[in-house]
Order: structure tokens, then sequence, then C-alpha cells
């Protein structure tokens, strides 16, 4: 497995350094005052968004992730050394919680977007800050405050405009290869795709979306048969979702009933899911005999009236496939209006 979407590690953020009494002691010159410098800042830890990684899974093995606490002061006013930030990378499109409270702290939509999770405690006071006119040698200084420290649950919801759902074997992958330069897996077994991935679609040279490939759907996924429906989180940020459905399997049975085991599981995933606009894609055509599109378009009409958009294309012999995207790209821009 080398994609994980979930995780939950502690940050501690490192404590300040701290301050320093000390005098200054020189040939010639007797009582020299105080000359304690300051500890330096513990170091924060920061998330920072890469579009260049794609899962958590370097989080996986690791339960404590601690930034370098600041150096302490030192006699001749010296400040002690900041502590080391500590910066750790994670994919675009992870929401940060506290894993205790499960209050949201940050989401890390966009690329190079940085928050911090746990902030540095402030360095100490050296005794030079408590010098006054009545105490011309103070002993006083103080230590570093302590850097911040908590439980964090990271989830990652890619971001992608358009999401593919479907049974497996339906040709979802064989989409996505056809419409983008992505090379997801594509064989004739059920389950060829084990984890979600993202690829861009460029309709023409100004306008392209991004599609989501998730893993197929079966009957009772969301009690756990087949891969389950923790992928479906993925596709709770896209704006539109095609239902890929294998048209020669869907025309042989006499219901439409294939269909509505995707959207019955979607269901039970989350209503928000059912909420987006669904268009229904019939893939394969070209295995049905002649007419049979028409006929099989009909009875979608009339079984279920509900369903508004309903394309039928063969990703394999690349038929339909221009104008679905083309569709696509004009509805996306729609509702990002
Ligand atoms: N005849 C025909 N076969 C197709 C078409 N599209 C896909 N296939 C075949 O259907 C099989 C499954 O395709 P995939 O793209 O792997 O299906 P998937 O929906 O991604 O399947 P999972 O990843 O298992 O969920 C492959 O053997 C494809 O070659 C099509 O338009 N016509
Ligand atoms: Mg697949």
């Amino acid at each position: 497995m080398n994609f994980i979407d979930d995780v939950n590690f502690q940050v501690s953020a490192g404590n300040g350094g701290r301050g320093c009494a000390s005098f200054r002691r020189e040939r010639c010159i007797p009582k020299g005052g105080p000359d304690g410098g300051d500890g330096g800042d513990g170091g924060s830890v920061y998330l920072l968004a890469d579009a260049k990684i794609n899962t958590l899974i370097n989080f996986r093995n690791r339960r404590l992730y601690q930034a370098k606490s600041g150096g302490s002061g030192m006699g001749k006013q010296r400040t002690g050394k900041k502590g080391e930030d500590l910066i750790l990378q994670v994919p675009v499109g992870t929401l940060v919680c506290h894993a205790d409270t499960g209050e949201l702290l940050g989401d890390l939509a966009e690329d190079q977007k940085k928050i911090c999770v746990a902030r540095g405690g402030k360095g100490g006071i050296g005794n030079i800050h408590f010098k006054s006119s009545t105490n011309r040698s103070p002993r006083r200084f103080t230590l570093g405050d302590v850097g911040e420290s908590r439980p964090l649950h990271l989830e990652l919801k890619l971001l992608a405009d358009v999401g593919l759902l479907g049974l497996p074997n339906a040709g979802k992958s064989t989409f996505m290869r056809v419409v983008s330069s992505a090379t997801p897996k594509v064989a004739d077994y059920p389950f060829t795709t084990l984890h979600p991935q993202l690829a861009i679609v460029q309709v023409d040279h100004r306008t392209s979306w991004v599609l989501a490939d998730i893993p197929g759907l079966i009957a009772g996924a969301s009690h756990g048969t087949g891969l389950g429906i923790r992928f479906l989180r993925h596709l709770s940020r896209c704006r539109l979702l095609l239902h890929i459905v294998d048209a020669n399997e869907l025309y042989l049975d006499d219901t439409l009933q294939r269909i509505d085991i995707i959207l019955q599981e979607l269901k039970y995933f989350s209503t928000d899911l059912t909420q987006k606009p669904i268009w229904l894609v019939l893939n394969k055509i070209e295995l049905l005999p002649l007419n049979a599109v028409e006929e099989l378009q009909q009875r979608v009409a009339q079984l279920r009236p509900d369903i508004k958009h309903v394309y039928t294309i063969s990703a394999l012999q690349r038929q339909g496939i221009q104008k679905l995207c083309k569709d696509i790209a004009t509805r996306v821009s729609q509702l990002e209006a």
C-alpha cells in the first residue's frame, strides 16, 4: 500500500532557551555590571502543501515530530541560538484537525500554503534586562517558554473538479487514460484501481479541468465489501461526478439496478455527495448491437426520468469523448462561477 490518506501524530515545538545571569569581568573594569544574554526562541512546526506529493505515507511510522529548542543565553550579552523550525510537507488538499477535539486547524488547499501547527516557546530574558537604578547587579533571569504541543489528525481530500464513480470494470481508468496523459492501470478484472489518482484534462489551450479516478464500488461497500467506501471522501470536493456504467451489461439485464447500486452506496457515505450533479456515462457502446444504444437511452429516460444528463461513449474507441469533455468544461466553469 503506497497511498495513505489519513494519519495521526503529535507535534511539539521547541522550548525557548533560558536567559543567562552573568557579570562582566575584565581587568581594570571592576563591577562591570550584568551582561547575560537572552535565550533563543524555540523552533515552530509548520505544515507545507506541496503539489509534488500525493500521499501521507511518510507520516505512517512516526508518532512524534519535534522542532529544535532554542539555545541558552550566554555572557557578554550573547543571545542563544534560535531553534530550527520543522517544516513537514503534505499533499495539497490535506485537512488538519486537532486529533482530540476535532477542531479544524487548517485546510492546505493550495500549493505552497503553509500553516503553523505548534509555535515555538519564546526565549528567556537575560539578567542584563533587569538592570535598574536601584539594582545595578541583578541576578534575575527567566527560563524560556515551553513550546506548544498538540495531537494532529491529517486527512487528505483530493482536489478535483470531476470525480469518477462506478462499479469495478466499468472503464473509469480507461476513460482517464483517454482524456489525459495519466496512465492508470487498466485490466479486465475488478479492483484494478486500488487508490485514487488525479489527472489534468486539457480541453483546449485555455481550458482544463482536474479528474479524480477512485477504486470501483460494489453493493455492500458501505459495510466494507470490496474496498469499502472510504475513498469516496476524495469526491467530496468535486463539483461534478461522472457515473460510468458498462452499457453492455446494463443492456443485458433488464433493470437499471446497476445504476442504483452506486447511488445507494453514495447515499450511505454522505448525502452531500448525492446533492452534487451526477452525469450518467454509458461506456463500451461499441459492444452493443445496432439500435441498442438508442433503446437503452430510451429505457433510462423512461425508468429514471430524474437522470437529466446521459452520455454514451466508447472509451476504448474514443467515441463521444470530445463532446463529453467539452460539456464538462462548460459545466465546471459554470459551477465555479
Ligand atoms: N470494449 C470495451 N472495453 C472497454 C472500454 N472501456 C474499458 N474497457 C475495458 O474494460 C476493462 C476494465 O477497464 P478499467 O478502465 O480498468 O475499469 P475500471 O472501472 O477502472 O475498473 P476498476 O479499477 O477495477 O474499478 C478493461 O479490460 C478495458 O479494456 C470500452 O469502451 N469498450
Ligand atoms: Mg480502474
